[in-house]
Parts: C-alpha cells; sequence; structure tokens
C-alpha cells in the first residue's frame, strides 16, 4: 500500500507568502497530477502559535535568519509564517485536498520547532504520523512538498528512522536553498530513497 505524504503546501512558503520559496507555487499542479492515484494521502500543516521561539520577532536582540540556541538545539530564526488561523497557514487555494484523508499538524509547542511530519526536534513528542501510517497498512511512502531542503527532507529523515521505504518525488518539491537540497538528493539516494525525477 503506497501513500503520498503532502509536506507543508501552504501560503506562506509560496510566492508573495511570508516565507517564500522561489517556485513554491510550482509544486501544486504536480501534486493534483498524481494524488489520484495512491492509496493514502495525507498532509502536514506547519501551524505555530504568535510567540513560537522559531519567530525572530520573539527575539528583538536578533535578525531573521539568525541561528541561535534553543534548549540546546541549533534554531534558525524565520519571519513569522503559518500563524494558526491565519491566510497564510491554509493550503494553497489550488491544491486539491479532496483525496487526503488525515492532516497533521506540527509547531505548536511555542518552545520546540518542528521540521518533521513524524517528530519535534527535539524527537520529543509524536504527531502520530508513524502510527496512524502503520495501522493503515501503509509501508511505502511517497514524499513531496515545501520546503525540499527543511520540512520534506526532515520528514523523509524520520520516515526511514520509522522504518518506511521513502521516496521523493522531485518536480513536486521545492526548496529554500538549491545547493543544499541538490545535496541532500544525492545523501537520500545512497540511504536508498527512491529519487523520483
Ligand atoms: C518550514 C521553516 C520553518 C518548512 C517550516 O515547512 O519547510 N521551514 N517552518
Ligand atoms: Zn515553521
Amino acid at each position: 500500500m503506497k501513500a503520498l505524504i503532502i509536506v507543508d503546501v501552504q501560503n506562506d512558503f509560496v510566492p508573495g507568502g511570508a516565507l517564500e520559496i522561489a517556485g513554491g507555487d510550482r509544486v501544486v499542479p504536480e501534486i493534483n497530477t498524481v494524488v489520484n492515484t495512491f492509496d493514502l494521502v495525507v498532509a502536514t500543516q506547519d501551524w505555530h502559535p504568535p510567540d513560537h521561539k522559531s519567530f525572530a520577532s520573539n527575539h528583538p536582540e536578533n535578525n531573521v535568519f539568525d541561528t541561535i540556541k534553543i534548549q540546546g538545539l541549533d534554531q534558525v530564526l524565520w519571519p513569522d509564517h503559518c500563524v494558526q488561523g491565519t491566510v497564510g497557514a491554509e493550503f494553497h487555494a489550488g491544491l486539491n485536498m479532496n483525496p487526503v484523508e488525515a492532516i497533521f499538524r506540527k509547531g505548536m509547542d511555542p518552545g520546540v520547532d518542528s521540521y518533521s511530519g513524524f517528530f519535534d526536534n527535539g524527537r520529543k513528542i509524536s504527531t502520530g504520523l508513524a502510527g496512524y501510517l502503520r495501522e493503515k497498512g501503509a509501508r511505502e511512502l511517497l514524499f513531496c512538498g515545501l520546503a525540499g531542503d527543511i520540512c520534506v527532507y526532515y520528514t523523509i529523515q524520520d520516515a526511514l528512522k520509522e522504518g518506511f521505504k521513502a521516496g521523493l518525488l522531485v518536480k513536486a518539491a521545492r526548496p529554500l536553498d538549491v545547493k543544499t537540497f541538490d545535496q541532500q538528493i544525492s545523501n537520500l539516494k545512497s540511504t536508498g530513497v527512491n529519487i523520483i525525477e
């Protein structure tokens, strides 16, 4: 049984959004083309409270994109994005969400960021995604969405750690940093991830 995991295709990650990714909106038609070919489709949604510690605005002494330590973890300070209940946190209006059976939200704890759809960055709290997928009988997961080099990448890493087979739909993912993503793709390939160009 094959599942598609759509990562964070939200307004703040597409051009015009608070944390825009070049070409981020281009993943939408790519995902729509394949979304009906899976046995199971789930989506993740970045869903932060306004006082989230990953927001540079909550660290007046720092700048956007600085890296600081929070609770012992490296944390990039982002522009305010995907704030709960805002338009920026909504899924892109063009994305066909009808086949999506479940939405897993992440990043609600103000003290810790959550790039992966499975666990927070400290690996302390599970979203329940792994258990859900196992109970549904999904063994092979295909990933797409935004940002390729951040939430998609870390979600794939956790999928492997959780014992799933993983694939990446490259055309349906866009990174914040292209060079980083290219490097990550070759790393993933060497760890057995099915890179679908
Ligand atoms: C993401 C940075 C901060 C992502 C989420 O979805 O890739 N990146 N929050
Ligand atoms: Zn975020």
